[in-house]
């Protein structure tokens, strides 16, 4: 090793410790602390600037405060913020007849977290299976993968295999069939197994394992087997899509329409919590008044955002930037890693990308990593112990992600 870490500076260190002695300790964040975002950029608050190479879990795709968006908000702040369910607002409707048309289906639901979108698409799963698939009356069972990532409510972490998030939260819902990610044939035994199966519930890539990405064809062959089985496939995008991967939705590189669609993070460019769950009116139709709901979901702030955003996705072209510049980057990451082992595989799509680092999973060495991209201006989280994410905002441009090459090649050659 080369040089030492940088020192924190007695601002950041004064807020560090606040967060340390008032906040509970659920987080382990990189020592940095930021005041300022614009673009593919944050600032320190001690002024200095970083290329964000997280974009909070892939939430922030438009960029920081990005000024339509945050104009939208701005305005509808001023006039109505919240109605709650029990009366219309006038930017609800006009938000929901936009995102069903985006994304193509008859009816959204609004929410606000990813794990509460996660909740309510189990539970329409679950009715429907009752009151359409006809499966008798607590009998449902959900397929669910190995190392999934959906969210932190107790039933989520129910059939989540990470032991840290589950230990000593039990006892947990039921319900819930495991099979191993990227494997067709475990899905058809499992699908075969019972005639009590409602879902299929999937991320078209695993965010949390450490971004990874199925075999070719898998998402439409495990499409297809559930509706041989009449089981609903259930994407959950919140973290794949809204252009992440190089498509509007992870699915669509494989040209899967979801029986429902999961979404969150990014539909409000990481301005404002705002979640969704998408289907058709079969399906939709089963949840009646009261039996399902949120007092800020579909609030109006909500609605007029996730317009603004949405609309920012397509005028400037995110998908196609992601899928090209996305391609350049993982170029860049595997000519640096023939120059340095340290980097044992390069693996994403789009702009949802990560490294592994050549330590095994216990080491330290990731997070000493992401220090040094740190004192180098970029900033980026291990995963797992031994991998990097690497997803910037997707309004990056390619001279950018050169210089974000450099830097991450510059940093991973202290560790030569
Ligand atoms: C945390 C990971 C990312 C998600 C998918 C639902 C949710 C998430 C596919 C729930 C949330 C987050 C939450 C965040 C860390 C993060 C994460 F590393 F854990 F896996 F993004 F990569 N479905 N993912 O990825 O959405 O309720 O948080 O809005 O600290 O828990 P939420």
């Amino acid at each position: 090793m080369t040089h030492t870490t940088q020192k924190l500076s007695s601002k950041s260190e004064v807020l560090i410790e606040k967060e340390n002695k008032y906040g509970a300790h659920n987080y382990h964040p990189l020592p940095v602390v930021l005041e300022k975002g614009e673009g593919v950029y944050v600032w320190d608050v001690d002024g200095k600037k970083y290329f964000d190479f997280l974009s909070a879990y892939s939430a922030v795709n438009q960029g920081h405060c990005h000024p339509k968006i945050v104009g939208a908000m701005m305005e509808q702040a001023q006039r109505l913020t919240l109605t709650s369910r029990a009366f219309y607002n006038d930017q609800l409707g006009v938000y929901e007849e936009y995102i069903t048309n985006y994304f193509g289906f008859d009816k959204v639901l609004p929410m606000n977290t990813g794990a509460e979108a996660v909740e309510t698409a189990l539970k329409l799963c679950r009715k429907w299976a009752y009151e359409v698939k006809g499966i008798s009356e607590n009998q449902a069972q959900i397929i669910v993968c190995e190392n999934n990532f959906h969210g932190r409510t107790t039933t989520i972490i129910s059939f989540s295999n990470d032991e840290g998030a589950r230990k000593s939260f039990g006892p947990f819902t039921e319900g819930f069939i495991k099979i191993p990610y990227d494997d067709t044939q475990a899905l058809e035994n499992a699908l075969k197994s019972s005639k009590n199966i409602a879902g299929f519930l999937v991320e078209p890539i695993q965010g949390e394992a450490g971004v990874y990405v199925p075999s070719e064809g898998y998402l439409a062959k495990a499409k297809a087997l559930c509706e041989a089985h009449n089981v609903l496939f259930i994407a959950d995008e919140v973290q794949t899509g809204i252009a992440r991967t190089g498509k509007l939705l992870a699915v669509h590189h494989e040209n899967v329409q979801p029986d429902i669609l999961i979404l969150g993070k990014a539909i409000s460019g990481g301005v404002y919590p705002v979640s969704a769950v998408l289907a058709n009116n079969g399906i939709m139709n089963v949840i009646k008044p009261g039996q399902h709901g949120s007092t800020f979901g579909g609030n109006p702030i909500a609605a007029a955002v996730a317009i603004a955003a949405l609309e920012v996705v397509r005028e400037e072209n995110l998908s196609e930037n992601a899928e090209k510049l996305g391609i350049i980057l993982r170029k860049g990451l595997n000519e640096i890693a023939e120059r340095n082992p340290l980097i044992e595989l390069v693996r994403g799509k789009g702009l949802l990308n990560a490294i592994v680092i050549n330590s095994g999973e216990d080491s330290d060495l990731a997070w000493d990593i992401c220090l040094r991209f740190r004192d180098y201006g970029l900033l980026a989280k291990p995963t797992h112990g031994n991998k990097i994410r690497f997803a910037p905002p997707l309004v990056i441009t390619e001279p950018q992600i050169y210089e974000c090459l450099a830097i991450i090649e510059k940093a991973l050659n202290d560790f030569k």
